[in-house]
């Protein structure tokens, strides 16, 4: 740690990709340990436009029962330590070097950004895509976010953190989260549109596979010009996040990962840090 602490001091372009590992200690199921987040169907094949074609209500229920868990969740220590390293001020003072720092987040639960607003007092996490634009940004939300719906219509998007986001959806957590048989719920009771003349079906704003994720050119200039990435809490199994640490490697600079466990690629990473990351992270900055 204090070797890869030098590191750190003399980085000038910083940038940290994360994944549900990060979110662990706030108690949001990662997708790919252990019983995973909805055993019965696996929730990767549940994130996908088929599945929202071929069953919308499904997907819908289960987009819900994680709505739930994230409005009741808190940023962790590991939030923390990365907000922290978001401000221009803090940054200086860790790394004196430093012109950059980016977190580039696979995250959908906005911890991230609540994690900021704590520390800054800003709204960041309640902005929509459009109105956090402004560059350069600290943290990038390249798999959008859970509490934001996009019309399948009109395709406006918008933050939306209602608890139960419809009537019909309400209480159907508790079937999800039972494992039991979903509700077949009609199109007309999910949740719809309110602009005026749409009436659309909305999704959640978040990137399914097959899908382009969020901001992706602003997201290859900063790994162009990064000198040190900061592999936090992914499998490290989707990409393109996947592949942005080797593509700092492959640039010359150096790579770091903190997992609880044995992550993909993690043989070519300089430093290694195992163990529950809201404990490994403050490390790095006592
Ligand atoms: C802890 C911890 C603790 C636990 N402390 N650690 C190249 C090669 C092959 C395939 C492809 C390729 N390029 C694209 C593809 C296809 C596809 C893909 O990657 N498939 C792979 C499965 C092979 N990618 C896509 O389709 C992407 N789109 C795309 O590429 O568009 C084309 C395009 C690209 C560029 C230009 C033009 C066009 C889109 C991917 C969208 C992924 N969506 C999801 C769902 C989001 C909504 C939702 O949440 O429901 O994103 S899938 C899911 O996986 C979610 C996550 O963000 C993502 C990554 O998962 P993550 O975060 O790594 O979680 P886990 O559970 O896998 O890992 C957790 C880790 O934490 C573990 O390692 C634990 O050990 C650790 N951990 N507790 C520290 N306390
Ligand atoms: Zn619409």
């Amino acid at each position: 740690m204090q070797k890869f602490r030098e590191v750190l001091k003399s980085s000038k372009n910083i940038i940290v990709v994360a994944g549900a590992g990060l979110s662990a200690a706030s108690g949001i199921p990662t997708f790919r340990d252990g019983g995973g987040l909805w055993r019965k169907y696996e929730a990767t094949s549940l994130a996908t436009p088929e599945a929202f074609h071929e069953n919308p209500s499904r997907v819908w229920q289960f987009y819900h029962m994680r709505r739930e868990i994230v409005q009741k969740a808190k940023p962790n220590a590991a939030h923390m330590v990365l907000a922290a390293l978001s401000v221009k001020e803090t940054l200086r003072q860790i790394c004196p070097s430093a012109e950059s720092f980016t977190l580039i987040t696979q995250n959908i639960d906005g911890l991230s950004p609540k994690a900021l607003d704590q520390l800054t007092g800003t709204l960041t996490s309640k902005k929509t895509f459009e109105e956090v634009t402004p560059k350069p940004e600290s943290i990038i939300e390249m798999h959008g976010r859970l509490l934001a719906t996009l019309c399948t219509e009109c395709e406006h998007s918008e933050a939306n953190d209602d608890s139960p986001i419809c009537a019909a959806l309400k209480g159907t957590e508790v079937i999800v989260e039972k494992q039991e048989q979903e509700l077949e719920i009609p199109l007309s009771d999910l949740p719809r549109c309110t602009r005026p003349n749409c009436g659309g079906l909305l999704r959640p704003d978040v990137v399914w596979f097959g899908e382009v994720p969020y901001k992706l050119e602003e997201i290859d200039e900063i790994v162009r010009q990064a000198d040190l990435a900061i592999v936090v809490g992914t499998s490290s199994t989707v990409y393109p996040a996947a592949g942005y640490a080797s593509e700092v490697a492959d640039n010359g600079g150096k790579t770091a990962v903190f997992n609880l466990d044995r992550s993909a690629g993690d043989r070519k990473a300089n430093y290694l840090f195992l163990g529950p990351c809201s404990e490994t992270l403050p490390q790095m900055l006592a």
